[in-house]
């Protein structure tokens, strides 16, 4: 066998999809055809340039004894060769389609192996990989067989003639860049490497080569129909019901259908001459009907998420159970629907989707976004020259993944603009599948899809589409919305999502939508905790934008997950608690409730002191009933703050999750608490240094509070600051408001403090103050009115603000430092944290935590941890209670120590807790990449006036 000397790299900037491979077809596993995992350590040699090496390494019997290893799947640049580059949308290159750098970082694999014993002589081969990055050349025994570009889309080529029992050489060259880089601009980390796995596939004679299955639910007859078509002809059998048909023939019977709410499959088998093929059949019939997405006669209503494929460590290397992982929290999360951003997943993932039931939109692996930066001028979607390219991966998407019941959705790809290629696309897909929808966001005038799609509409226009005033094409307005990514979860937050759901279930255009994103995409670090962009000297960078997910990259669900699955529950219980009845609403679009038991409980200041079982009758989508709770417990006590809390929970174990698991709950309060009182009775008093009022003690000349009874309590004093949120920070492109940096210039981080008067009458210690920053003619009118009734300290703080504010607080209330505070018990909102637009899911209750439990570790540090509607919270000693209540935060490290922090790793505890109680915080939006706080959110500066009571525990 002859090896060319020199090599060619042309391959690697040619628009062309690659050559040697085979068709795409079905992605499937062969209950008896052999087959032999090439996944493991492989030979690795890293080149800087495409043409560096030749391609003698390919040939028998070279030795690459000296090369280093590297696990695959993986990415060579997560495993000590080279490092990985985080950009939005930029290219890290020149635009110059279809070329890319010299410098091409190449890494050289090789395998050798041998066919197990058993590998029968007979029939041919084939070899299978499932995910390159970008642009790989093959070789087998020293044999070129092809190359192929498409990162995320399988591959196969026939090998069965080139194969021998032993020593079997497989060598792969991948480029980091190709021209089929221009068509993955996502927004994700460049990751080269053979990330998914390898495979080599006996195929016996006779074996199926493809095959389509057919199956369809009519919601009228309730029977489904059942049509194999297969390349090879054969039999399919479904045992559970009675079907045993030709491949090609159709079949109806009764069946239970498909939804992700009641995902029934019914294993069959289809059987060639030369193999078995197990399938997984869900019936269900998806249309576009009445302007609406229905699956089975119903509309959906789409409660997802965007998920990339992640792993702090191993990139987009993802093994089953981290792909189980996601579909299990996803489920426990009332999460219906998943976009599979922005390409298609590892096969293994859409069969988890298929067996516990989830909505999706399967994306294919394209996107040109960094043509924006040039008015999307050579932009690939819209150049002849790449349409073979674009149809190659349309193709390799509904041909691998076709015969998923879950994926309802095809999606083109996203933000590549508009053009030919994309219609060519559609175009195919139709013809080759009817019975499923076409996505595509860019498709403004929906002139290519099913359904009109937008990213981070802000809730006025979104409530506008949704009673159809908005303008568009004609086509458009009679299609159904989707909002294909909303409520960025980037750092604290997504705020508002709440607000959203309420539109989305208001009209029926309106299908629900897909919060950007699953996960954070951040990078196990020594050096950082979680590193992000910028962290591996990128000459460009887009910083932690690249952590805006549900779940923080250990896959620790975040404050954001948890008010998501609050509100897109799918039950609504509702009652005002003091008439006996509750309303239970089945918001579920297929399943009853019989799934479900109810609890009610009853609390008195927050403990729970009665609780029974809820009969609940197995209410059918969309129904309502009123249920009678049991008569409330007498004798709670004068003041005493009572409320009923009702919840629905699993009542067996399912697929998902466990009995008990918490689906969905409300809150009825019955009666209100007694706010705290203290008479002043106390008479101040005044030494030298300092002055006495009841427990406390204060500076004479600053009225600075010093002592509460034995505690020293540092401090103390108006705070308006809180270190800024993603969401505060606003998206670089965004030219209209960005609190933080008006913030920052109207210095509210560096406001001043004067002393205006420290005044002592017969029972108060009043403090005067005006807070305001340097060079603006803003300002807080602020007085500290200090009372005591001899044991209980009471501040009352009022604030008038003076001057022309145009700009929301951060946050409004006190702040002081508190030695060795350690565990905190409350009476308020819990267990997590909460913000304005936040706090669906904050329940009333009585928590405790330590100060470390308290903080959320978002990668990039900022404000986090507020606990909300807090009655009395204690800790260090102190006891503190509001009036009204308030929101409560404490750390080990200042607001400014947190503002300054870049990474988990710059926060080091001092010994000094820092308390925040707050009368006010700014909502938390959306605006890292959407809309921010809704205006009933923000914080605007006005006269307030709030109390806090201070005692000394150990006193
Ligand atoms: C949109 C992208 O589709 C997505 O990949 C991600 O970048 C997201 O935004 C932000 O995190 S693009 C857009 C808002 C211009």
């Amino acid at each position: 066998m002859s090896l060319r000397t020199t090599t060619s790299v042309d391959y690697v900037e040619d628009v062309s999809p690659g050559s040697g491979a085979l068709p795409p077809r079905a992605w499937y596993a062969s209950s008896d055809a052999a087959s032999l995992s090439l996944n493991g350590s492989w030979r690795f040699r890293l080149s800087a340039t495409a043409d560096a090496e030749d391609d003698s390494f390919a040939a028998e019997g070279y030795d690459a004894g000296n090369w280093a290893e590297v696990r695959v799947p993986g990415h060579w640049v997560l495993q000590g060769h080279g490092s990985p580059i985080y950009t939005n949308h930029l290219y890290p290159f020149p635009v110059d389609p279809p070329h890319v750098p010299t410098e091409n970082p190449t890494g050289d694999h090789l395998r050798v192996f041998d066919l197990p014993d058993e590998w029968p002589a007979d029939g041919g081969a084939v070899l299978r990989f499932d995910g390159v990055e970008s642009c790989a050349r093959v070789w087998l025994n020293g044999t070129d067989i092809g190359e192929f570009k498409g990162s995320r889309l399988p591959h196969e080529f026939a090998v069965g003639h080139l194969l021998k029992p032993t020593g079997n050489v497989l060598a792969v060259r991948v480029h980091q860049w190709s021209a089929g880089s221009y068509l993955e601009d996502q927004d994700q980390w460049w990751l080269p490497g053979i990330f998914r796995d390898v495979t080599l596939l006996h195929r016996p004679a006779g074996s199926a080569l493809d095959f389509f299955v057919h199956a369809s639910y009519d919601h009228v007859s309730g029977n489904g129909t059942l049509r194999v078509d297969s390349d090879v002809d054969g039999r399919v059998t479904v045992p559970a019901l009675d079907i045993d048909v030709a491949t090609g023939e159709s079949v109806t019977v009764s069946v239970q259908p498909w939804t992700a709410e009641t995902p029934k499959l019914y294993d069959g088998v289809l059987a060639t001459e030369g193999e078995r093929i197990p399938l997984r059949i869900g019936f269900r019939t998806v249309v576009l009907e009445d302007g609406l997405i229905k699956a089975n006669g119903k509309p959906l209503l789409f409660k997802g998420v965007n998920r990339h494929e992640w792993h702090p460590e191993r990139g987009r290397a993802l093994d089953l159970e981290t792909m189980r992982e996601d579909v299990l929290l996803m489920k426990r999360h009332n999460i219906n629907a998943v976009r599979t951003s922005h390409y298609p997943p590892h096969p293994a993932f859409l069969d988890l989707c298929d067996e516990y039931g989830l909505w999706v939109i399967d994306e294919c692996d394209l996107e040109t976004h960094g043509f924006v930066e040039q008015a999307w001028r050579d932009n690939p979607v819209d150049d002849d020259r790449w349409t073979p390219a674009l149809i190659d991966r349309a193709s390799r998407m509904v041909e691998r993944d076709k015969n998923h019941p879950s994926v309802v959705i095809w999606s083109l790809g996203n933000e590549a603009g508009t053009g030919r290629g994309l219609t060519a696309m559609a175009e195919w897909i139709r013809g080759r599948d009817g019975s499923r929808l076409i996505h595509y966001e860019g498709d403004i005038n929906c002139r290519d899809t099913d359904m009109y799609s937008r990213m981070y509409a802000a809730h006025d226009e979104v409530e506008q589409i949704g009673r159809d005033l908005d303008g568009g094409t004609h086509r458009r307005r009679g299609l159904p919305f989707i909002l294909c990514e909303y409520g960025h979860a980037m750092g604290n937050g997504p705020g508002g999502i709440a607000d959203y759901q309420r539109i989305f279930e208001a009209y029926d255009r309106l299908q629900g939508g897909f919060i950007w994103e699953w996960i954070d995409h951040g990078l196990k670090d020594a050096r950082f905790g979680f590193a992000y962009g910028g962290d591996f000297g990128e000459e460009l960078h887009d910083g932690n934008f690249v952590c805006d997910g549900l779940i923080f990259p250990d896959r620790k669900p975040s404050p954001g997950l948890v008010e998501f699955k609050k509100v897109i529950e799918p039950v609504r219980i509702e009652g005002d608690g003091s008439d006996g009845t509750v309303r239970v609403t089945n918001a579920y679009d297929f399943a009853d409730l019989s799934d479900l038991a109810f609890e009610w409980s009853y609390q008195v200041d927050g403990k729970t002191v009665e609780a029974g079982s809820l009969s609940v009758p197995a209410l059918a989508p969309g129904e309502s009933a009123e249920v009678k709770l049991p008569t409330p417990p007498s004798g709670d006590g004068r003041g005493a703050e009572t409320q009923w809390t009702v919840r629905a929970l699993l009542a067996e174990d399912t697929a998902w999750g466990r009995k008990d698991h918490e689906v969905a709950w409300a809150q009825l309060p019955v009666s209100p608490r007694a706010l705290p009182s203290v008479v002043a009775s106390d008479r101040p008093s005044a030494s030298e240094r300092l002055i006495y009022v009841g427990p406390a003690s204060f500076d004479v000349r600053t009225g600075a509070l010093k002592t509460i009874g034995r505690l020293n309590v540092t401090d103390l004093r108006l705070d308006v600051w809180r270190a800024p949120t993603d969401n505060d920070e606003g998206a670089s492109w965004q030219d209209d408001i960005r609190w933080a940096s008006l913030w920052r210039k109207y210095g509210l981080h560096r406001m001043q403090h004067r002393l205006d008067g420290v005044e002592l009458s017969d029972d108060a210690l009043t403090v005067r103050t005006r807070v305001a920053p340097a060079a603006w003619e803003v300002g807080l009118r602020t007085v500290y009115r200090w009372t005591s009734d001899g044991t209980r300290l009471k501040l009352t703080v009022s604030v008038a603000p003076e001057g022309d504010w145009t700009v929301p607080l951060p946050r409004l209330g006190i702040r002081f430092g508190l030695a060795q505070a350690d565990q905190v018990k409350w009476f308020g909102g819990g267990p997590g944290e909460a913000y304005p637009d936040t706090k669906s899911a904050s329940m009333l209750g009585l928590w405790h935590a330590s100060v470390d439990e308290l903080q959320t570790p978002y990668v990039r540090p900022q404000e986090n941890g507020a606990r909300a509607d807090v009655r009395w919270a204690e800790l260090g000693g102190l006891r503190i209670e509001g009036d009204p209540e308030f929101w409560f935060s404490a750390r080990r490290w200042t607001n400014e120590q947190l503002d300054a922090a870049q990474h988990l790793t710059d926060l080091t505890p001092t010994d000094t807790v820092w308390v925040n109680l707050d009368h006010g915080q700014q909502g938390i939006g959306s605006q890292s990449c959407g809309p921010g706080a809704l205006p009933q959110y923000q914080l605007r500066a006005a006269p307030a006036e709030f109390s806090f009571v201070f005692s000394d525990l150990r006193d």
